[in-house]
């Protein structure tokens, strides 16, 4: 047995302690470092001696994953292991990695204790330090030191990595694996103060801090007038610490050799009557869970992008992260301690793949592996314990339940009791104090949130996969109204798209993996750039934390969490002012009478810069309707003409069979029923599998058949639609009348036969040429909306290309519906279209067939059409890609349906 093979955890290590700044000297190992790659583990330790030849290895960048600089491949895989299940054996094949690096020891540290610090390697190394082995350790995310002793001058560390080992079957979380030194190598000479755990505890206006050293030292915290021994309590008047309001107060923590700097944030974490509090405040946990992910560098995640992070989720108005599934870079708890983020603290452990034994031989109660299960619980807590934003610590995720979890709890509750623990696998809540569940369905988190018991939350929820999550604003609205539900955290913050030369973003299958779980890793609020995705603009909306409401000639703001001072400001057509509303609501501003549908707009924004946001950022808004729309003319003047081709009628058309072929001088070809739509990563999801369902009815094939055509004082042509193989159809009439410059198409649809099962839209689609390229519309936008999607949206007046309104889902599907839409204007040099109803709407440049078939973007080219559907009704999109479908008001049938819209030409 190899140590990569055993279920020792590690060997040599120093025992964890805390995450400190010091001013004791430090020497950062990152950089080039010399690197060869085997393909097995079992390899003769031929490259520690310091006088070995490596001039003939490669330089590799450390920190980095290996298979991002060209060295193998990344492996996805979600919950099934890539090698066989047999604990704790590793496969034979197993990528490792020999790594060199020489540096020289500065002049001053000579006589200094020194530890060698690893703050992240995946999965497991070995490591010598001038030829003399150190030990090795696994714990992926975890931090890892030895003590060590180097010589004056030139020193040559060796570190030799495996991709897999024992603990591997610790490491099974729902993501690429990536090996190597992907975090920092730090060698720091010691001072004495080897270990600090703050106690910051807040109470009715004061705080409490008692600071416990390893040895004895002297704690200040100059601004508290604070000086005192370790290990004795100071309770002063201060600020509280929370995520609204991060106040932090610089403390040093010094002996006669060395000098700690800590942020020290009071609060109190505490369970009163089943609601978890805060400082005696309830929490209102409003979160994402955030996976360490950057397209280029994978968990090498660079500091500014950590920072980028903060910063976006702040922006967003989350207010929480879960750091799913393991420790995360320690200067990422940094910057939440300082920009304000509550934060569960999760332990690097998940089991999942043995779901597929039936849980038999699970790690969680295989006594062999309590010391690692407690090994990763203490280097977590141990590292991570003086920060303020961490208010619960998880033990993991998905290692269903047993005794070492148990263990990890008892562990817990004895070094820092000041902590509630989460656990979401433990169902019966016999080690955790909260209940926490995953993507529970709204019923039954209304159910849970009316039931007494211990606070509630939802660790995963909203899994924002592809178009979504849909069902959003309904979940939270459940959040806000029940105390128990303490809230919850979508999944995930970004998509793990890792660029490609020629796919843009990579995901499972596109390395050649034997075996993957496909765009399963594609599931982030944001896309793999960190742009936003129409999902993390309804998080913002429905997490907003103040609410603004227009009723009774008032606009009113409630605040639902605590928010900085704020402006408000007002539009209404071309005219804007601001609002007063620091005594809680005014009354609506003056306004004229508007000659169109007008909206009055209220926006809440930043009165001040914040250290996240400059004054001006949007916090929220509400729109309030203040004059209706105009309905559009129909009727007067044309009747159809007989032409030698067919028929005319105003700017249209149309051939013998009464089908539209010109209009305003434009080739276009005619609408037809169209119930399709490409299915969405939800649709496609194994808790709805409406894709399968739509290609039973054959909604991705329908024909159409002409019943008749008649010319009257208008055109009326009849088809009944379906499906080759299939019995039912729907009969539907096209009606062709004059309305003033242009013509008003009344769509009629009668279902033929029994139309039980949810169909994907209720729509009309019509090529365009392809000189269409610029869309103006009134209604919801900017962005995308379906029918449990969109929040984000506001109605007014919007442009954007055909291009541009295509939502960039790393896998194509579904996207880009504009809703609610009273007219569109489609343009282009050779002239256009506007389109005035109530309906919804998408235009690209490919058909749906084709947005369904491709499986990156890359493959979607622009055709000889643009393609514009109408529809007046959609399913809703649900996260059934892991969670509950559509809610049912969201769910669409065909239904005896008749809709108008008025067509005009635009030259
Ligand atoms: C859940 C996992 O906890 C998470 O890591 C991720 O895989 C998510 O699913 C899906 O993207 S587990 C699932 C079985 C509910």
């Amino acid at each position: 047995m190899s140590y990569y093979d055993d279920f020792v955890p590690h060997q040599g290590l120093r025992p964890p302690r805390a995450h400190l700044d010091t001013d004791a000297p430090r020497l950062v190992l990152d950089g080039d470092w010399r690197f060869r790659l085997s393909p097995v583990a079992d390899l003769p330790a031929d490259f520690v001696a310091p006088d070995f030849d490596d001039s003939g290895w490669d330089t590799l960048a450390v920190p980095c994953h290996w298979p991002l600089r060209g060295y193998g491949n990344p492996w996805y895989t979600n919950v099934v292991y890539p090698f066989p299940v047999d604990p704790p054996h590793p496969p034979e094949d197993n990528p490792t990695g020999d790594h060199r690096v020489a540096f020289d020891l500065p002049d001053d540290w000579a006589g200094r204790r020194v530890v060698l610090r690893f703050d992240g390697v995946e999965s497991c190394a070995k490591v010598w330090l001038n030829g003399a082995e150190l030990g090795f350790f696994t714990g992926s995310r975890l931090r890892a030191e030895f003590d060590v002793t180097p010589r004056p001058g030139r020193n040559v560390l060796a570190v030799r990595v495996h991709q897999w080992s024992a603990a591997s079957y610790l490491e099974d979380q729902d993501q690429w694996w990536l090996p190597g030194i992907f975090r920092s190598v730090t060698l720091e000479a010691r001072g004495d103060l080897d270990d600090v755990f703050v106690h910051a505890s807040y109470r009715d206006g004061r705080g409490t801090l008692r600071v416990d050293t390893s040895v004895p030292a002297t704690v200040s915290v100059p601004e508290l007038g604070i000086e005192v021994a370790s290990g004795v309590a100071a309770t002063v008047a201060v600020q509280p610490w929370s995520a609204e309001r991060p106040r932090l107060y610089d403390a040093t923590v010094a002996t006669d050799s060395e000098t700690v700097r800590l942020r020290i944030g009071f609060r109190t974490v505490s369970i009163e009557d089943g609601v978890l509090l805060v400082n005696g405040e309830p929490l209102a946990l409003r979160g994402v869970n955030r996976h360490e992910f950057h397209p280029d560098h994978g968990r090498a995640v660079p500091y500014e992008t950590m920072r980028e992070d903060v910063l976006l989720m702040k922006r967003h108005n989350i207010n929480a992260v879960r750091t799913s599934h393991y420790p995360p870079h320690p200067a990422f708890l940094d910057l939440c301690d300082e920009l304000g983020l509550w934060v569960i603290d999760e332990c690097d452990l998940e089991t999942h793949g043995f779901f597929f034994t039936g849980w038999e031989r699970n790690p969680s109660d295989v006594p062999e592996w309590r010391e690692s299960y407690l090994d990763r619980m203490r280097r977590t807590v141990e590292r991570d314990k003086n920060h303020p934003s961490i208010v619960l610590w998880s033990l993991g995720n998905e290692s269903h339940t047993g005794a070492n979890l148990a263990a990890m709890t008892g562990w817990v509750r004895d070094r820092d009791p000041s902590r509630p623990v989460h656990y979401e696998g433990d169902a019966d809540c016999a080690y955790v104090d909260v209940y926490s569940r995953m993507y529970a369905t709204h019923a039954e988190v209304a159910e849970i949130g009316q039931e007494p018991g211990i606070p509630f939350l939802q660790c995963e929820y909203a899994h924002a996969m592809g178009n979504g999550p849909g069902g959003l604003a309904e979940y939270v609205a459940l959040f806000d109204r029940y105390p128990r539900i303490a809230g919850g955290f979508v999944w995930e913050w970004i998509d793990h798209g890792l660029r490609h030369p020629s796919l843009e973003y990579a995901y499972g299958g596109d390395y050649g993996e034997p075996l993957h779980d496909g765009n399963f890793v594609i599931d982030g609020l944001l896309f793999p750039d960190r742009t936003p995705s129409p999902g993390l603009l309804d998080v913002k909306k429905v997490y907003e934390p103040v609410r603004v409401t227009v009723a009774d000639g008032r606009v009113t703001v409630e605040e639902l969490r605590p928010v900085p001072p704020l402006r408000f400001e007002w539009s209404a057509g071309d005219l804007s002012g601001e609002l007063d509303l620091s005594s809680g609501s005014a009354p609506l501003p003056e306004l004229p009478s508007f000659a169109g549908e007008t909206w009055l707009t209220v926006r809440a924004v930043l009165a001040q810069d914040q250290p996240w946001a400059a004054a001006g950022h949007e916090i929220t808004w509400a729109q309030h309707q203040v004059a209706a729309a105009v309905a559009p003319v129909v009727g007067g003047g044309d009747r159809p003409q007989r032409t030698g081709s067919g028929f005319s009628l105003g700017p249209g058309e149309f051939d013998r069979t009464g089908r539209l072929r010109a209009f305003g001088g434009l080739p276009v070809g005619a609408p037809h029923l169209a119930l399709w739509r490409a299915p969405t990563d939800n649709d496609r999801g194994e808790n709805a599998h409406l894709d399968q369902t739509w290609h039973a009815l054959g909604l991705h094939r329908l024909t159409h058949r002409l019943d008749g055509v008649e010319a009257g004082e208008t055109l009326v042509v009849r088809e009944r639609t379906a499906a080759a193989a299939l019995a039912r159809g729907a009969l539907v009439t096209y009606e062709w009348a004059s309305a003033g410059a242009g013509l008003a198409l009344t769509v009629s649809v009668e279902p033929d036969g029994e139309w039980p099962e949810p169909i994907a839209r209720l729509a009309v689609a019509m090529p365009l040429p392809a000189s269409i390229e610029h869309v103006t519309w009134f209604g919801r936008g900017p962005g995308e909306a379906y029918p449990d999607t969109g929040s984000a949206t506001l109605v007014g007046r919007w442009e954007s290309t055909v291009d541009g309104m295509q939502t960039p889902y790393v896998r194509p599907q579904e996207n880009g519906r504009r809703a609610d839409v009273r007219w569109a204007e489609l343009t282009g040099p050779d002239g256009g279209l506007r389109i005035a109803g109530d309906f919804g709407f998408t235009v690209r440049r490919w058909t749906d067939a084709d947005l369904a078939a491709a499986r990156h973007r890359n493959e979607l080219r622009a055709g000889a059409a643009v393609w514009l559907t109408i529809d007046v009704g959609q399913q809703g999109i649900g996260t059934a890609s892991c969670g509950p479908g559509a809610l049912p008001e969201h769910v669409l049938t065909l239904r005896k349906t008749a809709f108008t819209v008025v067509c005009t030409p635009l030259s």
